[in-house]
């Protein structure tokens, strides 16, 4: 763990000298390196701001976390009620309050930006990163380009409130790159980049999604290019890559556990492993806003419940018959909204239930308290 804690640290060019005044300002300014802005720090009480360090999450493992902060790589235990509830846990990205002295973390801060998706087969969320400030959707020239996937990232990104730009890697080895131009041409908000991630000079566009201070993350299936993006935008081989089957362009999962770089000159990077599975959460927002074109239209329709298939006066269906509006983009929208509904009607009982059942243990641990204080 020590090496892949030192490969993130932050490169800070420090002054020749290194008085009192100027050794706080090089902290902050590795803070802020770290991703550290006004919205974190006015969360800080006075007293906490006397006795306690922030740090950045930068990987998490079972039952510690790496963090990054003004004394540079730390690993702190962890546990205890900060750390049960799987939605509030800390995840990679997130800024946590130690005690000054003892390391021993206090509090977690609230989030500027939160990523999570439903747990594959669970009846919950999982979180994937917090504060994060732009996404890369990254996807390939061959089987692994797909529209319908790249509406569910958005939609992900756009519940957050994170700035996004899809990235299709192996230009070189593709001759139709008008094709994949063309497909994302009316996709609002979407700015779209090819590039052979293999090569510096090419990715070197994406530094704007990547500056000092923020935090960048990669998202996109397994054998896309995210780590090999990584390390070509760190000049430096931070994560490992491996070759993709030839037969369907998969990758192999290479990379296994979600962790945050920082790259020499320029923000944090967070790399991931390829998900399989990205099922929607609670994203209405989020999908409505990637569907904008869609919702005007069916705000159109005759019937405020038109479900768009044969009903008269239907201003979605129409759109689709004068091909204004492709049939795929109207199927995955309906699919996604039934995804989101379904999802969020499961977490809402199981947050009710997760209440009902804390509610039980403080109720029997109230009487057994009473009781024994009731014997003495
Ligand atoms: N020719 C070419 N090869 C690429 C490009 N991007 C990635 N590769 C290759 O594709 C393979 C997979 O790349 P990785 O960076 O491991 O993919 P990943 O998205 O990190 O995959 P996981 O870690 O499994 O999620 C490697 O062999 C890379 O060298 C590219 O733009 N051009
Ligand atoms: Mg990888
Ligand atoms: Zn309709």
């Amino acid at each position: 763990m020590s090496k892949s804690l030192i490969s993130r640290r932050p490169v800070i060019r420090r002054g020749a000298s290194s008085g009192g005044q100027e050794k706080a300002a090089g902290a902050q300014s590795l803070l802020r390196v770290l991703g550290w802005k006004p919205f974190f720090q006015q969360q800080l009480s006075l007293d906490e701001l006397t006795d306690c360090e922030p740090v950045r999450v930068m990987a998490v493992h079972r039952g510690q976390l790496e963090v990054s902060g003004e004394r540079g790589d730390e690993v702190v235990l962890v546990h205890g009620p900060l750390f049960d509830d799987a939605e509030e846990k800390p995840t990679v990205g997130d800024w946590l309050l130690l005690e000054r002295d003892s390391r021993k973390p206090l509090r977690r801060l609230e989030r500027s930006s939160l990523f999570r998706r439903m747990a594959p087969g669970a009846k919950q969320v999982q979180l994937i990163a917090a504060n994060i400030d732009n996404v890369l959707i990254v996807t390939s020239c061959n089987h692994d380009f797909n529209l319908s996937r790249i509406e569910r990232y958005q939609a992900l990104v756009k519940e957050a409130g994170c700035r996004a730009c899809v990235v299709v890697t192996k230009a070189d080895q593709s001759d139709a790159h008008e094709q994949y131009r063309e497909a994302l041409k009316s996709y609002r908000d979407l700015p779209l980049v090819l590039v052979n991630a293999l090569d510096s000079a090419s990715v070197e566009v994406l530094r704007e999604y990547c500056r000092s201070g923020e935090t960048l993350s990669l998202l996109g299936s397994s054998g896309v290019g995210k780590s090999t993006l990584l390390n070509s935008l760190a000049g430096s081989e931070l994560a490992a890559t491996a070759g993709i089957r030839e037969d369907d362009s998969k990758g192999r999962h290479t990379t296994r556990h979600r962790a945050l770089y920082a790259i020499p000159e320029g923000g944090l990077l967070l790399d991931s492993p390829g998900m399989r599975e990205l099922g929607l959460a609670d994203v209405s927002e989020g999908l409505t806003a990637v569907f904008s074109d869609i919702s005007e239209l069916a705000a159109k329709c005759r019937f405020a419940d038109c479900a768009h298939e044969t009903e008269p006066g239907c201003a979605v269906r129409a759109a689709m018959d004068s091909n204004e509006l492709d049939e795929r983009r109207v199927r995955n929208w309906r699919k996604l909204e039934r995804e989101v509904k379904r999802n969020s009607r499961t977490l809402a009982e199981t947050r009710a239930e997760e209440r009902a059942f804390s509610q039980l243990v403080r109720t029997v641990g109230g009487h057994a308290r009473s009781r024994k204080s009731g014997e003495n």
